[in-house]
């Protein structure tokens, strides 16, 4: 019998980019495609889910035999500090809810998605230890780490085999940013593209961690579909592919458009950046289920701009 896939927020930056990965993967009539938003372009088998509510997602894995589950329905970093209690009930309940259902369903393998932003302040900025303490100062940050808890808890307990990755900001040109600190990257891109100056809401030397969408998705199927005797971790796995400043991601796109300036100025999104690693150490990754990003600053910048120009040549047409 076929794997039959769910995925809430599947309508979100991360979700919907991975959506469409697996239906290619797996067959689009092996993917549910479930979200809160409806997105009249989609293509494919969608249904509204609310995953606060544990009643709705049980009756969904049901109904269609569920036995993969992608929980990508989260709010971000800087949407979170503007709603933290909202934050901590969405990003957690819906995960306790998916957890539950999951194990007592048979469900057979679940992806959580967590952050950088488990990290703290106190943890080392440059190439950060998968195992250093957890003590982050963000309501997303905090919800992210204790969601890696449970994901360890229902394994140890339950055997449930839930895989995550810790994503760093995710670059892609396919969907609009989703309320991060990371975001400000992918909005300068569209900026340039076109022509005009970017305000950058972080100061120019802010240097994060940060991955091309293809590498996101890649490493996201790649780790779900690796032997369970290579998964070693399961908390969450450290993922890294370049990190960069806003001066150098402004730098990197000058090179193709000369005339363009980034501007600095900088607001409460300052403060979450700078209690964030600048690069965190993937060696455990890289080891048990071989790891490996493919794009770097200048390979991605071409890519994003190649297609931000067909996209905006597209809706101008
Ligand atoms: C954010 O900026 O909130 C996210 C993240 C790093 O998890 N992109």
């Amino acid at each position: 019998m076929k794997d039959k896939i769910l995925i809430t927020g599947a309508n979100g930056q991360l979700g919907s980019v991975l959506t469409k990965s697996l239906q290619k993967k797996y067959g689009i009539e092996n993917v549910l495609a479930t979200d809160i938003k409806f997105n009249a372009a989609f293509e494919g088998n969608f249904e509204f889910l609310d995953a606060t509510d544990f009643n709705s997602i049980e009756y969904v894995i049901k109904e269609h035999d569920i036995t993969e589950i992608y929980h990508m329905a989260a709010i971000l970093s800087a949407n979170g500090e503007k709603h933290p209690l909202r934050t901590w009930d969405i990003n957690n309940k819906t995960f306790l809810n998916i957890l539950e259902a999951a194990r007592l369903n048979r469900v057979k393998k679940i992806f959580y998605p967590s952050s950088i932003a488990v990290y703290g302040t106190n943890a080392p900025k440059d190439l950060t230890p998968q195992d250093y303490f957890l003590k982050p100062t963000t309501v997303y940050g905090m919800s992210k780490a204790s969601g890696e808890h449970w994901a360890n808890y229902y394994f140890i307990r339950y055997g449930l085999d839930v895989r995550s990755l810790r994503y760093p900001g995710v670059i892609g040109h396919q969907t609009s940013p989703g309320g991060g600190t990371t975001d400000y990257a992918v909005d300068a891109y569209h900026y340039a593209v076109k022509n005009e100056n970017f305000t950058c809401f972080l100061n120019e030397t802010s240097s994060l961690p940060m991955i091309y969408m293809e590498d996101a998705i890649r490493a996201t199927i790649e780790l779900m579909e690796a032997p369970i005797e290579q998964i070693k971790t399961r908390t969450s796995y450290n993922i890294a592919s370049m990190s960069f400043s806003p001066k150098e991601l402004g730098q990197a796109i000058s090179q193709i458009f000369p005339k363009f300036k980034m501007i600095y100025k900088p607001d409460f999104r300052q403060n979450i950046a700078d209690s964030w690693p600048k690069s965190i150490d993937d060696n455990e990754a890289r080891t048990d289920w071989n790891w490996k990003p493919k794009f770097n600053l200048e390979t991605m910048t071409a890519d994003m701009i190649k297609h931000l120009k067909e996209k905006y040549k597209t809706e101008n047409a």
